[in-house]
């Protein structure tokens, strides 16, 4: 998704950067490849024209052209611009105080109402609420099965009632949320291959019957603008909330997700990137317009990253980490939370300029694998302390994982590196590094828990902390 105009508004940006002073000509060119490159990128025209006539409005004023750094200056109105593009604001679900909230789900065949469904089930109830998926497509005799078996797979309840009549359907379910006790339904609709009366009027008629909180439009990120027409016609005959954007993890264009903000009004709210029912997140627009002009973003990184740790890290492994005191047996946890955040690709993938190092290369997954045997084949004491692994011992280390000498070594390198990282973040948050005499300061960094402290060499990271991390990555 979005690689190719990534690619070119990132070729536009290098252009600039390498003329140093900027003409007006200059501004023009680069405007008009802009505009190619989202016009090629399938965005609805109208979104095209006003966001070109803004950068360049902004681009053209005295100040940026006289400044000393005028594409960067070019680089961050474009930012903004394409920010207000995708929303102003992060558009959180809106729920109320009402028992049991109720969640709609509409949209076209396909789209992936159901999957999102079920996604959106396990994200609330990791929150802590207790949702009920509701099977409210009655035309496919299939279609209550997929519902059952997703919501199998992330326990969670769903409700099938008479499997006949949605609009019974959906206030039989509330019923039930209210006897089970259960805090948020979701319902799951059918969907047509085109925008019809017949479906219309069925999500106008459940809608009216179960007042939802929050109706949300699933939409398929692989069909381009068009969903722009879809989306208007749902908001003129049932009207809805917000958008989850799916299948973003397709090799679309992008101009869906591009067009739909501004064209409908309607915000983005989630986006669906892949099979599993942790690849959905919230939508924020300014990490996403980062994320196609290259900048990277680290901060989901490390919010997937939070999810995944589960407050694995014992007190003494977190004070240890906190003052970059690495061993090997820390090692095989980052390894197993790199795993969990979907592998080095995404690692990757949330770097500055990692996206673009990730289509020139291929990421060797299995190097994961690789680590972990030779740290197994260590002893105890080599895992702690690293220091001690000499010659013969590497040679033993390798003939008992069954790899060269030199898979050791570069082993040992990696970790001398991963262990200056550390050192070179703690000086960007100012966290750690004391060692002695901090140690008793609690709530901070050794302290066992969940959230940003979790992540080995990142604890309590402020935002502020964040933007320095960033800015050092990209160094
Ligand atoms: N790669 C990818 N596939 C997805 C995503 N979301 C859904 N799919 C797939 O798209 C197909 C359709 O998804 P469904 O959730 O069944 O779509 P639906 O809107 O419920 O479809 P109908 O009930 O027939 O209207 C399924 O094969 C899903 O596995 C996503 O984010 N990424
Ligand atoms: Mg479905």
């Amino acid at each position: 998704m979005f690689d190719n105009l990534s690619d070119r508004l990132q070729d536009v940006f290098a252009g600039l950067r390498s003329k140093g002073r900027l003409s007006e000509t200059d501004i023009e060119d680069a405007m008009r490849e802009i505009r190619l490159a989202l016009l090629e990128a399938d965005v609805n025209f109208r979104v095209v024209k006003k966001f070109v006539t803004a950068v360049k409005e902004k681009s053209l004023e005295a100040d940026v052209l006289s400044s000393l750094t005028p594409a960067q200056n070019v680089v961050k109105i474009v930012l903004d611009e394409l920010t207000a593009v995708l929303g102003t604001t992060d558009s959180k679900l809106a729920l109320s105080s009402r028992i049991p909230n109720v969640i709609m789900l509409v949209g076209l065949q396909g789209s992936g109402k159901t999957t999102a469904a079920s996604k959106l089930a396990y994200r609330l109830k990791r929150e802590g609420h207790s949702p009920l998926l509701v099977a409210a497509d009655v035309y496919r005799p299939a279609a209550a099965d997929q519902l059952e078996s997703l919501g199998g797979d992330i326990e969670v309840k769903v409700f099938r009632g008479d499997g006949v009549n949605p609009v019974a359907i959906a206030q039989a379910a509330v019923r039930e949320a209210i006897d089970t006790l259960k805090d948020i339904v979701i319902i799951d609709t059918a969907g047509r291959l085109h925008v019809d009366e017949e479906m219309m009027n069925e999500a106008a008629a459940i809608k009216k019957a179960v007042k939802p909180e929050q109706i949300l439009m699933v939409v398929d990120a692989m069909t381009g603008q068009d969903v722009v027409n879809v989306a208007a016609a749902f908001a003129e005959r049932v009207d809805f909330d917000g958008v989850i954007m799916a299948k973003m993890d397709g090799d679309a264009r992008g101009g869906g997700a591009l067009s739909i903000r501004e064209v409908t009004g309607k915000p983005i709210k989630f986006i669906s990137e892949g099979e599993k029912p942790t690849s959905f997140e919230e939508f924020h627009p300014e990490r996403m317009a980062k994320r196609i002009l290259g900048m990277g973003d680290v901060v989901s990184l490390i919010e997937k990253a939070q999810q995944a740790a589960d407050a694995e890290l014992s007190e003494e492994e977190a004070e240890r980490m906190a003052r970059a005191e690495l061993t090997f047996d820390d090692f095989l946890t980052i390894n197993k939370q790199v795993r969990k955040i979907g592998g080095i690709g995404s690692l990757l993938k949330a770097l500055p300029g990692g996206e673009k190092a990730l289509g020139a290369g291929q990421v060797d997954e299995g190097i994961l694998d690789k680590m972990e045997v030779i740290i197994y084949s260590m002893t105890k004491m080599e895992r702690t302390k690293p220091s001690i692994i000499n010659g013969s011992r590497r040679q033993r280390i390798a003939q008992g994982a069954g790899v060269q000498v030199f898979d050791v070594n570069q082993l040992i390198k990696q970790f001398e590196e991963t262990r200056k990282m550390m050192k070179k973040m703690q000086l960007v948050t100012g966290q750690g590094g004391g060692g002695k005499g901090k140690k008793g300061k609690k709530g901070g960094k050794g302290r066992k828990g969940r959230g940003l402290r979790s992540l080995p060499g990142l604890g309590g990271m402020s935002p502020t902390d964040l933007k320095g991390l960033s800015d050092l990555l990209s160094d």
